[in-house]
């Protein structure tokens, strides 16, 4: 607005400047023009009158000057005598004027005559002095003309207003053309700017014109930065945000998940029927609801004995059962890749090998060569759903380490985000596997590799720079091998919240209730409760050791404390988790026969899957929860405990050797190999006053709240579009780089 007042008070500015110059031009012009006409004039009407004149002035009769001035421009006509006296006037001769006002050289003039122009208080005055013919002997009368020159002022104030007056409507009709062409303009630019910016957002495909390709993809730039930077720094992340945030970025493009385990597993139900089962596990637990926000394909292998009745001709299955929102694609493994890919490399070789749990990783070639070729499998898969020729791809966790750098080479441009769910072990360990170099190797194939902690970030990195050909970028956490660059990120897992689970889950009171009446406790039992795959790295006999040590140590709680430990059965085959599953067996049998008695076997063991709202029934019905992992990336356990607390009771312990760990610190933190520690804290949690229940759960409410797996989610594909964005301009400005 200011700027269209500025431009309008410029244009009248310069246009009065302009007509004023114009008209002093004319009014100089016509001056000239009106004093040529009247020395003309009074040269004719002298030379016509001359000799009656000479007669006139000789008889000193004024008749003859009266009639001259009936010329309405002639104010006066005298006769002057050679010495300047006046020796005739017409009538009404202005007397400052007469034949003693003119200078000597006008009296003096030859045939030629004098003029001179006298300017007025009331106009111009013309003054023409001409001889009269005479005697040669004597010297010459003159006559003196008086002309009115004040017409011409009048003429030159008429011309001047109307030249201003044409000036002004020259200058209003062309503010009012320029306005109209400039909306017009405008309303086309931005439409058209408009069209071309919301382009991605629309089915239709729109032909970007040429003059807004540079600008365009400025704007973008600028548009997404902005939205990155907001989306990055607030808080608040829900399924909304995360969709909107995704559509924004992705303009509607669904996401590429691989991971081995897929969200649901169609099998039998030994009645002649099929059920889905939601498998137990950190990873789909926190990816489901992230793909339940943002749509695309999960690829996974189909495990359920069901899974493939219900895929259509291209092994698709349209997930949730319940209200399909996204792709899930099954692959086939045959028993001997899943043998080699599966158990023995992933879960005999790199699982052991990433935490430190003293159990050592077997590495077997035959594996190794199974693993390989089911990544290859796996990249296949991703680039026959790639929709793109840049899809964003998220690669889920120790299975697929290989799987990006063989996607590189039949997808050069895809966006390959890496998600490692466990540890990353130290140099010095990771040199135990055989195909360390080709492990790294792989991963940097990713554009990104994410794990939960800073410390995991920076084994890698140290591992890359001491194993591999490559360079460490320290200020941009990245790895350049071959000329790509592998960024290295820490993104914490979490959970979903609200917890869909909790939400559907009673509240705490009838829950705790109702569990104590089926595992027939009394109704003031105090019940622990662990929740977890039966796996060595979480610390179940370490658990149940405490547990032993606390009952030691306070026999006050014999026949009042039980522990509940849930344990879904897991990588069954491995002969490491059989004797694990036997030895958990044993102990709980051992502490129950040590301190057991009539009504009362502390250690209740349920060694079998439970769907999710069984799971979120026992939190709710616990007094604590212990979480006693020895190496464990994140632990989800915890979280979730959290998450079913909207009463506020119930006390948190947990293991330091958790990512968890670094986020709730309002929880009882323990070293699980520390057993009278461990007693202690879970003592400590029996005896915690329920104020302090309260504020603990409610600081670790808000936490896990705001650090959400949308949170988690959103972060890691705001990074992979940003990294999309910058790869897209790089590849414009030149050719794609080789796949290695
Ligand atoms: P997991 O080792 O599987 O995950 P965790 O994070 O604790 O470990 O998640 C386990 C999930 O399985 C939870 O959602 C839990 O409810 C569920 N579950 C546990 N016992 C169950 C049972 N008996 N029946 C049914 N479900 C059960 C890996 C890493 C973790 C990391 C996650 C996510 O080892 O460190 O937190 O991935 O990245």
């Amino acid at each position: 607005m200011r700027a269209a007042v500025r431009y309008l008070v410029l244009l009248f500015g310069s246009l009065a400047l302009v007509a004023w110059g114009a008209s002093a031009l004319f009014n100089l012009q016509a001056m000239e023009w009106a004093q040529r006409d009247v020395a003309a004039r009074a040269r004719l009407a002298a030379s016509a009158a001359d000799p009656s004149l000479r007669q006139a002035a000789g008889r000193g009769e004024r008749q003859l000057l009266n009639n001259m001035v009936r010329d309405e421009r002639l104010m006066g006509a005298a006769i002057c005598s050679p010495s300047g006296r006046s020796e005739i006037a017409s009538d009404g001769f202005p007397a400052s004027l007469g034949c003693r006002s003119l200078p000597e050289e006008a009296l003096r003039v030859g045939e030629e005559g004098w003029d001179r122009t006298i300017a007025g208080p009331s106009g111009a005055t013309h003054l023409t002095v001409l001889p009269i013919s005479h005697e040669v002997s004597q010297p010459p009368r003159m006559l003196l003309l008086v002309h009115d020159m004040s017409y011409v002022d009048r003429r030159a104030d008429t011309t001047r207003r109307y030249t201003f007056l044409a000036f002004a409507v020259v200058g209003l009709l062309g503010a009012a053309a320029a306005s109209v062409v400039a909306r017009l303009s405008w309303l086309s630019w931005t439409a058209q700017l408009r069209m071309v910016l919301l382009a991605p957002f629309k089915a239709a495909r729109v032909v970007i014109p040429r003059r807004f390709q540079p600008l365009l993809s400025d704007v973008r730039d600028l548009v997404s930065t902005l939205a990155v930077e907001e989306a990055r720094t607030e808080s608040g992340w829900t399924p909304e945000r995360l969709k909107q945030v995704l559509q924004r970025q992705l303009g509607g493009e669904g996401i590429l998940v691989v991971a081995n385990r897929e969200p649901y597993i169609h099998e039998r139900d030994g009645a002649g029927g099929l059920r889905v089962v939601h498998p137990a596990s950190g990873l789909v637990t926190a990816l489901e609801p992230v793909m339940r926000a943002c749509s695309g394909t999960w690829i996974a292998h189909g495990s359920g004995d069901a899974d493939f009745e219900v895929v259509d001709g291209h092994d698709h299955v349209r997930v949730p059962p319940e209200r399909p929102i996204y792709d899930l694609r099954r692959l086939r493994l045959t028993p001997e890749e899943e043998q080699g890919y599966y158990y023995g490399f992933s879960n005999e070789g790199l699982w052991p090998l990433c935490h430190i749990a003293d159990a050592r990783p077997s590495f077997r070639s035959t594996d190794w060569e199974r693993y390989q070729q089911v990544n290859r499998r796996f990249a296949d898969a991703v680039a026959e759903e790639a929709a793109v020729p840049d899809p964003i791809v998220l690669v889920q966790d120790y299975h697929f380490a290989m799987l990006p750098r063989y996607l590189r080479e039949r997808l050069p441009r895809a966006t390959i985000l890496t998600f490692w769910h466990i540890p990353w072990p130290h140099a010095e360990r990771l040199v135990v596997c055989p195909w360390a170099r080709e492990l790294l190797g792989g991963l940097l194939g990713s554009s990104i590799v994410g794990f939960h902690t800073q410390a995991h970030c920076n084994n890698f990195m140290e591992a890359a720079d001491r194993l591999l050909e490559s360079r460490l970028d320290r200020e941009r956490q990245s790895v350049i091998q071959a000329g790509r660059e592998t960024l290295v990120r820490p993104y914490p897992i979490s959970i979903d919240w609200p917890s869909r689970w909790a939400d559907a889950t009673a509240p705490a009171e009838q829950c705790r209730a109702e569990v104590r009446r089926e595992l027939g406790l009394p109704a003031d039992a105090l019940l622990g409760v662990g929740v977890d795959r039966l796996d060595y790295t979480k610390g179940i006999e370490e658990r149940l050791l405490a547990v032993e040590r606390l009952l030691e140590r306070q026999p006050r709680l014999h026949g009042r404390f039980w522990f509940a430990q849930i344990a879904a059965p897991s990588r069954a085959v491995i002969e490491a988790y059989r004797s694990l599953a036997e030895r958990v067996e044993a102990l709980a049998d051992r502490i129950n026969a040590r301190f057991g008695r009539e009504g009362w076997r502390p250690i209740i063991l349920a060694r079998r899957h439970h769907e999710p709202p069984a799971i979120f029934r026992m939190y709710r019905a616990a007094d604590l929860c212990y979480v006693s992992s020895l190496d464990d990336g994140m632990n989800l356990v915890a979280k979730e405990f959290v998450a079913a607390r909207d009463d506020l009771h119930g006390v948190l312990v947990l293991s330091q050797f958790t990512g968890a760990a670094r986020e709730l610190t309002e929880a009882l933190v323990v070293n699980p190999y520390d057993l009278d520690a461990a007693a202690a804290a879970l003592l400590a949690a029996l005896d915690m006053p329920l104020e302090e229940q309260e504020d603990r759960m409610r600081s670790m409410r808000t936490l896990v709240s705001e650090l959400n797996v949308y949170r988690w989610a959103g972060k890691m594909l705001l990074d992979a579009t940003r990294t999309r964005r910058k790869e897209r301009l790089a590849s414009r400005l030149s050719p794609v780089a080789e796949p290695r």
